[in-house]
């Protein structure tokens, strides 16, 4: 599994307090515990307001590259701002992202064009989230079509379906994996990914709903997932789910896991 380290985002209470008070240990120490746990990843949000989410993304940048060795996935809804902030980028890593929404990919295409950045690209559109399969797998056809004429390969693209809260629709998981699916048989190489919160949005226990959702979606797939790689039970379901899908090779990750103490009961280590 690719894990994508969720943790640095301004719409968490804590962070945007840290961005608030210019606190750089703050996030200088979300991003060494997320690479500590095992992230591939680190996702910088500015979750602030459109006039200083371009400051804002690059200062977080800047922290976490001073920080870590991790290459960055950049995360904002206006594709303006991140082809602003791509410069202060040190080595290739993630744009998140783009969709079929406006002229986002458009915009950001270009910007990955002959490079070795990757991208994720969201089955939505100017209309929202698609709340039937079919419809999802059109716009993740089109967004691999539009990547492939600058250049863009499938294996670059991870495709994120939008699963949506169950409170709202009770098979969005089950779609989330018919969408999986058919993405799949149309692109192999292309990668599929998600946010794994938004489901049980609105429910209580949300970390039950969260951990059968990651085991489910391992199972039927998922490469990579925008996660919180410091959050242990996480961490446990996606290394059980991995050795549990035969994608562990003498549960080889699993038992390193463990002896690292990644996961398992907390009071053991
Ligand atoms: N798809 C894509 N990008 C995304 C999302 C997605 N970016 C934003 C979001 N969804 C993923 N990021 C977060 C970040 C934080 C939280 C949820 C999603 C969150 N954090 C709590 C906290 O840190 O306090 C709890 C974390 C926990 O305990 O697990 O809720 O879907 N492409």
């Amino acid at each position: 599994m690719i894990i994508i380290g969720e943790k640095i985002n301004g719409t968490i209470p804590s962070v945007r307090k840290a961005i608030e008070e210019k606190d750089e240990a703050f996030i200088r120490e979300l991003a060494v515990k997320q690479a500590e746990a095992g992230a591939d990843y680190i996702d910088v949000c500015a979750g602030t307001a459109p006039e200083v989410e371009e400051e804002t993304l690059k200062w977080l940048m800047e922290i976490v590259q001073d920080a870590v060795d991790k290459p960055l996935c950049i995360d904002s809804p206006n594709p303006r701002t991140i082809e602003k902030v791509f410069k202060y980028a040190r080595k290739p890593g993630i744009i998140n992202s783009v969709s079929e929404e406006k002229n986002k990919c458009e915009i950001l295409y270009p910007l990955i064009q002959g490079t070795e950045w990757q991208v994720i690209g969201l089955t939505c559109d100017n209309d929202g989230i698609p709340s039937d399969v079919e419809k999802r797998i059109s716009i993740a056809k089109i967004l691999v079509e539009k990547a492939d004429k600058y250049g863009i390969s499938p294996d670059r693209i991870h495709i994120d379906p939008l699963v949506i809260a169950l409170a709202t629709d009770n098979d969005a998981v089950r779609k989330f994996v018919e969408a999986l699916e058919g993405i799949k048989k149309m692109f192999p190489n292309v990668k599929i990914t998600s946010g794994l919160s938004n489901v049980s949005f609105g429910l209580p226990y949300r970390k039950a709903l969260n951990q059968v959702f990651l085991t489910v979606a391992v199972f039927a797939g998922m490469d990579s997932a925008i996660m919180d790689p410091t959050n242990r039970d996480m961490m446990t379901a996606l290394y059980a789910a991995e050795a549990i899908s035969g994608k562990d090779r003498f549960c080889r990750k699993y038992l390193n896991a463990y002896r690292k103490g990644i996961i398992g009961p907390a009071k053991e280590h």
